[in-house]
């Protein structure tokens, strides 16, 4: 009898799942696994340190001496308690600038921290800053310049094996490495070995990026690598910290290089690129890139740095903010302050969030298990959906009564590609919908600001999209900012 209750039960469920709708099919490309776990990272910190800070330059030409290097506080667990207090998910710092001097005591160059007085000679600011970041649950990504003023053989072949040992040294010796940063700047100039001469290479050639790329492959299969034209995460475009309105994650980089001139497509992407490389914001929280006493006064405010978070997060890109360390070795008293109010400020913006729970429906949807209600149920591997030939739908918040709302965060099921080209958010006022906000792309994140609105209902609206929609989240608040 038990038998007989059990395989009726097995065929009962069995019978249910194959009435189950099938998820949409991927559309283009989609993410990888590392540019996944990349996304949900959002913000983390920027660290500029070398000889220029201690020299007051923002390029240094190569030529400065090792001894010219001495921090007297020199503290790695201040610049990590302060990104986590801060609110950030990792750092990432310039082992070696432009001026070829390194962070740690490299095997292949006299010209780093073991000739510096620093530690005389014994410190190395990687490992430091790898224990750092594990203390405080941070991940730890590098900076590794192409461009090296100080290498004699820069501009030969022999510096492609320079720098490809120093990244394997980088990639081997300090724990998960989540970002590469590759830069794009060539100047030219530089002391090279004593030579003091201008050095031009062929972006597009001299540096072969594939087998580099290959390195960071073998050594670190997580990392994901940065640069003008990715591979994996692509430059904004600007250094001012704004991210486009219009924002594809898709972009055709087989036709683009490191160091090319491709600032105004950096910023929208390729809406029918063929691969997904995301935009990363990297801006710094004062003037220049390497602290410089004479801008103490000037850093960015919390209001300015709120400006950042929605011009960067709020527009489908992740936040890297630069927070220079002093001639101390320490970050600034007035940048950690105005980190802290930031991090305040932003608490207080996304306290109230409206969405969750209510009531939602859709025009129509795609069946069990992609209904609207998915899209405010906190669990983000749900999302609402609609039939495969359908992809221009609707889909209303309830609130039930009347409720005061500003902003809206909006996010795609990017598992599933990045689909929407266009869309619209409307209120319920006086029994007709009031438009607030006429909107293009939305991708792994949009947050969006608007007038303060007493309503009862919120209507998102997809008016063209590439395939059927599928929106994994939106999250309504009522925030004390304008
Ligand atoms: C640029 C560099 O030239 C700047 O010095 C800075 O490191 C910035 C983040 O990237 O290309």
């Amino acid at each position: 009898m038990k038998i007989k209750v059990l395989s009726f039960l097995i065929l009962f469920v069995d019978i249910s799942s194959c009435s189950q709708v099938k998820p949409p099919e991927p559309f283009g490309p989609v993410p990888s696994e590392r540019q996944l776990a990349w996304h949900e990272m959002e913000y983390y910190m920027f660290v500029h340190f070398t000889v220029n800070t201690f020299t007051d330059k923002e390029w240094g030409y190569g030529d400065e001496k090792e001894s010219v290097f001495n921090p007297s506080e020199l503290d790695c667990r201040q610049w990590a308690k302060t990104a986590k207090e801060a609110g950030m998910k990792g750092i990432i710092i310039t082992a070696k600038h432009h001026d070829g001097f390194c962070l740690w005591p490299s095997e292949f160059t006299e010209h780093s921290v073991k000739n510096s007085p620093w530690k005389e000679g014994k410190g190395d600011i990687l490992m430091d800053l790898r224990k750092a970041c594990d203390e405080f649950g941070l991940k730890l990504g590098v900076y590794l310049s192409p461009w090296d003023r100080n290498s004699a053989v820069y501009g030969t072949p022999a510096y492609l094996t320079y720098y490809r040992d120093q990244l394997r040294e980088l990639l081997s010796n300090y724990g998960d490495i989540f970002e590469v940063w590759f830069d794009g700047a060539n100047g030219g100039d530089g002391y090279y070995g004593g030579a003091r001469e201008t050095r031009r290479i062929d972006n597009k050639t001299y540096y072969d990026w594939p087998n580099t790329h290959k390195i960071v492959r073998e050594l670190q299969p997580s990392a994901i690598m940065f640069s003008d034209a990715g591979p994996d995460v692509r430059w904004v475009g600007n250094e001012s910290g704004t991210g486009s309105l219009t924002n594809w994650c898709l972009l055709k980089k087989d036709e683009m290089y490191p160091g090319g001139n491709f600032a105004k497509i950096l910023g929208e992407g390729h809406e029918n690129g063929n691969y997904w490389v995301p935009a990363e914001v990297d801006v710094s929280i004062r003037r220049g890139w390497f602290y410089h006493a004479t801008q103490d006064s000037l850093v960015r405010s919390p209001q300015n740095l709120m400006e950042l978070y929605y011009s960067s997060v709020g527009r489908n890109s992740n936040l890297l903010l630069n927070v220079p360390p002093d001639r101390r070795g320490l970050l600034h008293e007035n940048d950690v302050r105005s980190l802290m109010a930031f991090k305040e400020l932003r608490e207080k913006e996304f306290s109230s969030e409206l969405a969750k729970g209510k009531e939602a429906v859709s025009s129509i949807d795609r069946g069990k298990g992609f209904r609207a209600l998915n899209v405010n149920d906190g669990n983000p591997e749900t999302y609402w959906s609609t039939p495969d030939n359908i992809t221009s739908a609707s889909l209303i918040i309830d609130f039930g009564r009347d409720t005061e709302v500003n902003r809206i965060l909006l996010q795609e099921y990017i598992r599933l590609g990045q689909r929407i080209q266009e869309f619209k958010i409307e209120a319920l006022v006086d029994s007709t919908w009031k438009q607030l906000i006429d909107g293009t792309t939305i991708g792994y994140k949009v947050i969006r600001k608007f007038p303060l609105v007493k309503t009862s209902q919120i209507k998102v609206t997809v008016i063209k999209s590439k395939a059927c929609p599928v929106i994994s989240n939106i999250e309504l608040y009522r925030s004390p900012g304008n």
